[in-house]
């Protein structure tokens, strides 16, 4: 179970909360209106493409609001001029409503790849038909104040479609591995190699930047479910798995450790195996996506710590990233210059007590960098990095 302090933690997060754009249950601060809401599709020409690289099969994906519009450019800005500008992978957005055509024009701009804006279809945004929806409701009026975004029926169809259909969606079908991006987040460090290739060519099948303990009260009867699981499915379970980083206890309880979703680089067909679709429908038929909060983050750390090999998950030590409050930021001095990070390294989360990459390293028997215990200590969270 997580310690006093990092539930100390945990609570900080709450507050950071407070600051964004959305309030705690997800509903918008403000009223701007959508502006002209068109359900069209844009393509650049793959001949307008500057140069003829050879590109993986891999593609961004980014699901967002036209609210997102400006946090979304910034970021999409951060990735071109960090990463993409030598490579142009195509980017596809997604969102559970038409995305206006002004959203489409500024976005569109800043892409160096192939662009395509979709609508989730709506079967992937909605309540199965066994869930009570009277029940559902009345467990969003009971966790308004109990957790972040506890009374957000929309943050639910979020959590439950980035568990289990975004990589059944049309428009992905063609791509093997898919790069996460989110709203408000920034690359601090140039990427001057080509990470697609580089999961590709190692045999890694999952990449993170950030680990941290999930809020309890959102995944109550998660861990149980996932026994259930492993009981009656024993044969998906790889015997070399990452168990220990999503469980102290060789399995008895969840120590509530996750990979921050908000980035990842994930093979899709992973996604698509047996092994996950099995379990992302038994967890399904549970509920716990309505009748509690389970967020994407536990949902596919779980199943990558179980059913991938330890070797085939990859921290990306190198990338420097930020999604608020926290920064993976090299502490490495080498990686750190020779990238051009604009991050404070003091800032670092990789050795803090409330991130769990620590035990990625010790499971992995991954060598720490030298200056590590330096970083491990506890540390003021700041609200917004770049301010
Ligand atoms: N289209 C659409 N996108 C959404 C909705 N809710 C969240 N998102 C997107 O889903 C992703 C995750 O949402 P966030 O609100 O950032 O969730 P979070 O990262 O858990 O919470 P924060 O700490 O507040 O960032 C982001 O890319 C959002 O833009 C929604 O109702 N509709
Ligand atoms: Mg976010």
């Amino acid at each position: 179970m997580i310690t006093k302090k990092q539930y100390q933690h945990v609570l900080e997060l709450q507050n950071q909360l407070d600051n964004s754009k959305y309030d705690i249950n997800n509903d918008l601060r403000t009223n701007k209106p959508d502006g002209d809401q068109v359900n069209k599709i844009i393509y650049k020409d793959p001949k307008d493409l500057k140069n003829d690289y050879q590109r993986a099969n891999a593609t961004f994906f980014t699901l967002a609001r036209n609210d997102d519009l400006f946090n979304l450019a910034a970021t999409v800005r951060s990735v071109e001029d960090r990463f993409n500008h030598q490579f142009h992978y195509d980017w596809v957005f997604f969102n559970n409503e038409p995305f206006s055509q002004e959203f489409q024009r500024q976005i569109n701009n800043l892409c160096s790849g192939n662009v395509k804006f979709e609508i989730i279809p709506k079967e992937f945004w909605a309540y199965p038909y066994w869930v009570d929806k009277d029940k559902a409701k009345q467990v969003r009026i009971d966790s308004r104040s109990k957790m972040p975004y506890g009374a957000s029926e929309n943050y639910r169809f979020m959590c439950r479609f980035f568990s289990g259909f975004y990589h059944k969606l049309e428009v992905l079908q063609k791509y093997d591995y898919a790069w996460r991006a989110e709203p408000e987040t920034t690359l601090h460090c140039d990427i001057n190699y080509d990470v697609f290739k580089f999961m590709i060519n190692n045999d890694k099948h999952y990449g993170f930047t950030i680990s941290v303990y999930e809020f309890p009260n959102t995944v109550t009867s998660l861990w149980k479910t996932v026994t259930k699981f492993i009981e009656m499915y024993p044969q998906f379970i790889n015997p070399n798995n990452l168990l220990g980083f999503v469980s102290g206890d060789e399995g008895r309880t969840y120590n509530l450790c996750h990979f921050w979703t908000n980035f990842e680089i994930v093979d899709l067909n992973f996604l698509r195996s047996e092994a996950y679709e099995t379990y992302f429908n038994f967890l399904d038929q549970s509920n716990g996506f309505f009748y509690e909060r389970w967020g994407d983050a536990p949902v596919h750390s779980i199943a990558v710590s179980l059913f991938l090999s330890k070797d085939q998950v990859h921290y990306f030590n190198d990338i420097g990233y930020y999604h608020k409050p926290m920064s993976n930021c090299p502490i490495d001095d080498n990686l750190w210059k020779e990238n051009n990070c604009l991050c404070d390294q003091k800032q670092d989360v990789t050795f803090r007590p409330f991130s769990c990459t620590d035990k990625y390293y010790e499971l992995t028997k991954t060598n720490k960098p030298e200056k590590w215990r330096e970083h491990a200590g506890p540390m003021e969270m700041k609200g917004n990095q770049r301010e």
